[in-house]
Order: structure tokens, then C-alpha cells, then sequence
């Protein structure tokens, strides 16, 4: 996916940290949740609609080709263990399945059906690879496990690349970029509007960040302290608040500011609440209101080891709000990373960003090729 956070945004695989810079954010994790919700009911909310106007850093210029080649090795080591998990459910498991054996028989078939089945592929995508390989057995195409690994790999690169062709997204000629951020409760929303929001500043865009989820008192602080450290602009108002009141003051004053990126946080919310789909609907309805054309991405956060239950929050968040893109988080901590193959085989949705830690630098540009190298990788290789 060549997608228009790169083209349009410039952000990129250029503006990627070096290494030692990644090395010194790791020391820094942002406050966990836990120890917010404390602060949070120390402090009385704030009456009024709150600004919180952070000192910026001056943006560093953004090389091109700056990275060096061992650099992209190292960034793509990272990811390689960060999926270490999925592939020994996953690629390890097959790999030892085929270890020794010289021909596919159905004993084999079924074993490798139940690894896919196991690594969170899901049973449409499990039964159409299982089909394929069965059909190429049948024409005699396949003479040993090896090549049907390979037609494994192909295959599921190919569900990954069908959700690599996003449909045009252009920048607004004026006004700023508006990212609607939504999804049920704790998949990482708020920590990858965050990394985002350094992705951006990183490459020399000013970013406003907006604390739609007005639910929880702790929900606004924990915004701010991700403002407070990347050095964005915050606006809040106080807890309780009606959200599109608060998102629409806030593109006011992202226009008269002329911010170029303005990224809305939205309460989580379970998917199958009506009322509070409606709720995301009047948000992104009083957002164009505001600018026509807002929010130009909806974009919708899916915590990976939910595994399948994913495919239905991808399902019903479209419907309420069309979403345009995906995040997916938390890879690094289950093995059900096969829940990406399926989302992209299932829905026509790009996949933006990859969480793969807690930290800043952990939020990766989707890159279908790399992500499938990076799972069928061999271990230590
Ligand atoms: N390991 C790991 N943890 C993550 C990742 N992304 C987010 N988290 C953690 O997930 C937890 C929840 O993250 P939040 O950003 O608060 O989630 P949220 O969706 O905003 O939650 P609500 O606002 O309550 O709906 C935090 O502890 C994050 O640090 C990731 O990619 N990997
Ligand atoms: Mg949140």
C-alpha cells in the first residue's frame, strides 16, 4: 500500500526513527492506564472547553532516503520478533508438520486445515486456501510439502494485497486533514491516535488532537499527556460533554489555525449498542457540517487477539460510519495474527498502521509484502 498518508502526508518510510532514536523513546512508555484513571479522580474536570497549547518542538525536516540499508534490516528485524508469536502458532507449526515428509497425503491436509483454522485465518479464508491447494494436488502441480508451503505464501499474500488498493483519498485543497478515530472499548485507540499524531509532527505537520471520548474524565488526561509529549495542541472540554459539540468547536479552531492534521478520539463502544452507533453517526455528521468533506478517514482500530469477533466490529462500524481504513494493534502479544489475513480477504478495507508495542515508535506503516516475509520468515533467520 502505497496510501496517502505517504503520498499526500508525506509520512513514509523515510520518517521512520533511526535506530538509536527508537532505542531512546523505548525508555519513555506512556503512562499505563492504570496510574491516568488515578490522577484523573485526584483532579476535578475541567467547566470549560480547555486548549491545552503545547509548546511545539521545531519539526525536523524530513530526509529523504535518510534510512540506511541496515537501518530497514533492523526495522524489519523488529517487526520479525514482534510477530513471533503468531508465526509459531502459525509458520513454526507448519513447518514442523512438514518437517521429514516427502509427499501430501489427507492426513497431512487435515493437520494443516486445523493450523490455519487455529492461527485465527478463519474458516472462509481456511477453506479457500485448503481448496486451492487441494485443486493444484489434484493437477498434479504440487509434488511435495515445500511447494505447498509456497502456494501458502502466494496465496496469502494475495488476500493481503487485495486490500491494498484504497480507493483515491486526496488532501482537502484548505482545511485540515480530519481523522475520525473509532472502535470498541480498549483496542488502543487513544495510544495509536498518539503514534500517529508523532508520525505526522515527525514529518513537519501540525496536529490537533480532539478528546471526542468525553465519557471518562481519564479518557481527556490520557490525550493530553500523549499532547504533552509529542508537542500537539489538545482540545478538550469537560467530561460528560456532548462529543459533537466538542469535535465541532474543535475543527472551528483547527480552521482558524490552519492545522493541517486534526485526529478525533471517540469513546470506545461495543459495536452491537445501536444507541451508541447513532451516537458515532451524529459525530461524523456535525464533522461535515463543520468542513465539508470531513472526516476525509474514518479510520477504525481492531485489537488483533480478539481474533475473530474483529471481522464483526469491521462489519458494523462500516455500516454506521463507513470506515476508509484500518489499524490493527497489539500484534506483538498474540498469536492470532492470521486475523489480518482474513480481514483483508473479507473486506475491501485498507489497512493503514500496524501496532506492534506500547510505545511511540511501535505503530508501523502496513506494507503487505513485508508483513508476509515477516510471518514466514524462519525463526532467527
Ligand atoms: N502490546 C500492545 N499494547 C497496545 C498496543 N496498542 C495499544 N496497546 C495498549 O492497550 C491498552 C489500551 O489502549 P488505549 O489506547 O487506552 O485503548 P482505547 O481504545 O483508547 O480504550 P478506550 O478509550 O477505553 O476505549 C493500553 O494499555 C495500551 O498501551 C499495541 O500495539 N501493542
Ligand atoms: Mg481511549
Amino acid at each position: 500500500m502505497l496510501g496517502w498518508f505517504k503520498k499526500k502526508l508525506k509520512i513514509g518510510k523515510q520518517e521512520e526513527p533511526a535506530v538509536d532514536e527508537i532505542s531512546r523513546e523505548d525508555e519513555a512508555p506512556v503512562a499505563a492506564a492504570a496510574a491516568i484513571e488515578t490522577t484523573a479522580r485526584k483532579s476535578p474536570a475541567p467547566q470549560a472547553a480547555e486548549v491545552r497549547e503545547t509548546p511545539r518542538p521545531e519539526p525536523p525536516v524530513p530526509k529523504p532516503n535518510s534510512i540506511l540499508h541496515e537501518d530497514v534490516g533492523v526495522l524489519f528485524g523488529r517487526l520479525k520478533e514482534r510477530l513471533a508469536k503468531t508465526r509459531s502458532s502459525f509458520i513454526s507449526k507448519v513447518d514442523e508438520l512438514f518437517l521429514g515428509k516427502k509427499v501430501i497425503d489427507p492426513e497431512l491436509l487435515d493437520d494443516l486445515e486445523e493450523i490455519l483454522i487455529t492461527a485465527d485465518l478463519g474458516v472462509g479464508t481456511t477453506q479457500e486456501l485448503m481448496d486451492s491447494a487441494r485443486e493444484k494436488l489434484r493437477r498434479n502441480e504440487l509434488s511435495d510439502p515445500l511447494a505447498l508451503k509456497k502456494v501458502l505464501k502466494e496465496k496469502i499474500a494475495a488476500f493481503i494485497h487485495s486490500s491494498d488498493a484504497p480507493a483515491e483519498l486526496v488532501m482537502p485543497g484548505e482545511g485540515p486533514f480530519v481523522i475520525m478515530v473509532v472502535g470498541v472499548n480498549g483496542v488502543g485507540k487513544t495510544t495509536t491516535i498518539g503514534k500517529m499524531a508523532h508520525k505526522f509532527v515527525k514529518s513537519g505537520q501540525s496536529v490537533m488532537l480532539v478528546a471526542g471520548d468525553t465519557f471518562r474524565a481519564a479518557a481527556v488526561e490520557q490525550l493530553q499527556i500523549w499532547g504533552e509529549r509529542i508537542g500537539v495542541d489538545v482540545i478538550a472540554q469537560r467530561s460528560g460533554a456532548d462529543p459533537s459539540a466538542v469535535v465541532y468547536d474543535a475543527l472551528e479552531h483547527a480552521a482558524k489555525k490552519k492545522t493541517d492534521v486534526v485526529i478525533v478520539d471517540t469513546a470506545g463502544r461495543l459495536h452491537t449498542k445501536v444507541n451508541l452507533m447513532e451516537e458515532l453517526k451524529k459525530i461524523k455528521r456535525v464533522m461535515g457540517k463543520k468542513i465539508p468533506g470531513a472526516p476525509h478517514e474514518v479510520m477504525l482500530v481492531i485489537d488483533a487477539t480478539t481474533g475473530q469477533n474483529g471481522i464483526s466490529q469491521a462489519r458494523l462500524f462500516s455500516e454506521a460510519v463507513e470506515v476508509t481504513g484500518l489499524t490493527l494493534t497489539k500484534l506483538d502479544g498474540t498469536a492470532k495474527g492470521g486475523i489480518v489475513v482474513n480481514i483483508c480477504r473479507e473486506f475491501n478495507i485498507p489497512i493503514r498502521f500496524i501496532g506492534i508495542g506500547e510505545k511511540m515508535s511501535d505503530l508501523r506503516d502496513f506494507d503487505a509484502d513485508e508483513f508476509v516475509e515477516a510471518l514466514f520468515a524462519e525463526n532467527g533467520a
